[in-house]
């Protein structure tokens, strides 16, 4: 594929990986300090499916990151001390303390849309931000993260329906890291490849390396020039491993060792590396500039988060519901009148060309596979004609010949 990323943009994208991972890794300290209020839903071995598929939008795109994708959310320009403060509760938190994990968003400037913990519902909630952006007259996408577990929702299902049909430019990137809680993928879904479950709506589906930033970057950026051509929606399944247990409190015990080990050697991270090495793209003093930059950096916003008070109980009650806190306002990008009534109700612009019989259709098809089909459901029928009718009890009979319960 043609290679679209400058060595600049090859170096961000690692750091924002490495940032990503020096963030968690900082989280699970404080979690062992008691400093974190919730759970801490680690990324880690997944931080290329974030930061790759979030660093394909432009800037006036919509994300909708869930707890594993903090990555996104630093592409987004989220800083560190948002995440530490959020996660550690405190009053400047971009929740102000009332919510955890990476549960924020951001509906001005960042065009973030905050998690839903109902797994699916994003994907729903993302078809509508991207249908209401093209209503508006905007060229922009809307993209969503779901993991193998998720995609067993029926909201998972009921809203990639809705984007196939209204070709909402939305992109789904589905991350595979094989487990659900302690559910591994196989006990869990009769298919291998997740991306099948977006192909059955009839919506461009693949399936990419999760742990190679660049292939995650590149399938990203092709489904978003797809969804911005009025072509979308597109579902990357991006296969990984979720390399901790589901949150800090869990183990993981049941996860073979053999797999662990398997995934371990293929940490998305040090792949960069051995990317970056191959094609001179840094040298020692590169990396070793992008090191410091990134430990100076955690250590002044840790402090920062450390030395930020806690909430005053009383805020507890306040900003449950919207009061002029934000104004959300359309940004029409064409004229109204052409979305306004009566100019919505004229004649339909599609045209019906297959009635959707058994024969071959009107728009074509073929014909000698239908007429074999029609043959054979005659057959059948005749054959079911013939064949004797089983011994029924009268309807509503118990077995003594009295009424039965009812249904
Ligand atoms: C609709 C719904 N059902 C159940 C849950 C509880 N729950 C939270 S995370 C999780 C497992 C999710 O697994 P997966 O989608 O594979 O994501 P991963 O944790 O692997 O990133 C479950 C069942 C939920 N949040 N929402
Ligand atoms: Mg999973």
């Amino acid at each position: 594929m043609e290679q679209t990323l400058t060595r600049e943009h090859q170096l961000e994208l690692y750091y924002f990986m490495r940032l990503n991972r020096a963030l968690e890794e900082r989280l699970e300290f404080l979690v062992r300090q008691n400093q974190i209020v919730g759970g801490l839903y680690s990324s880690m071995g997944q931080e290329a499916i974030s930061v790759g598929s979030a660093y394909a939008l432009e800037p006036g795109d919509w994300i909708a990151p869930m707890v594993r994708n903090i990555g996104a959310l630093l592409v987004r320009g989220f800083k560190p001390r948002d995440i530490l403060t959020q996660n550690m509760g405190r009053a400047n938190s971009p929740t102000h303390g009332r919510d955890s994990a990476s549960h924020f968003g951001d509906l001005g400037a960042r065009h973030v849309v905050s998690p839903i913990s109902m797994l699916g519902d994003l994907i729903p909630v993302m078809t509508g931000v991207a249908l209401g952006a093209r209503l508006l007259g905007q060229k922009r996408v809307a993209m969503t993260w779901i993991g193998d577990g998720g995609s067993s929702t029926g909201a998972f299902h009921e809203g990639l329906n809705l984007a196939a049909t209204q070709r909402a430019p939305f992109v789904l990137i589905l991350e595979n890291n094989q487990w659900a809680y302690s559910t591994p993928v196989s006990r869990q879904v009769p298919i291998r490849d997740l991306a099948e479950r977006g192909r059955g709506y009839g919506i461009t589906s693949v399936t990419v390396d999760g742990n190679d930033a660049i292939a995650v970057f590149e399938a990203s950026r092709a489904a978003v020039a797809q969804c911005r051509a009025g072509n979308g929606p597109v579902l990357i399944e991006a296969k990984t491993m979720r390399m901790k247990g589901h949150a800090q409190h869990d183990p993981a015990e049941y996860v073979p060792k053999a797999m662990h080990e398997y995934w371990e050697a293929r940490d998305p991270i040090v792949l960069f590396e051995k990317y970056l090495n191959a094609n001179n793209l840094w040298d020692a003093k590169a990396k070793q500039e992008i090191e410091a930059r990134i430990a100076a950096l955690v250590k002044e916003d840790l402090e920062f988060a450390e030395n930020s008070p806690m909430p005053p109980p009383e805020l507890a009650e306040q900003g449950v519901y919207c009061e002029g806190c934000h104004k959300i306002e359309a940004e029409w990008h064409r004229p109204k009148s052409e979305v306004t009534p009566p100019k919505s109700s004229v004649e339909a612009a599609w045209k019906v060309k297959d009635f959707g019989g058994i024969e071959a259709s009107a728009s074509g098809g073929n014909g000698a596979s239908a007429r074999a089909a029609a043959k054979s459901a005659q057959q059948s029928a005749a054959a079911a004609k013939a064949a004797p009718a089983p011994a029924r009890r009268p309807f509503g009979r118990g077995p003594k010949g009295k009424r039965g319960g009812g249904r």
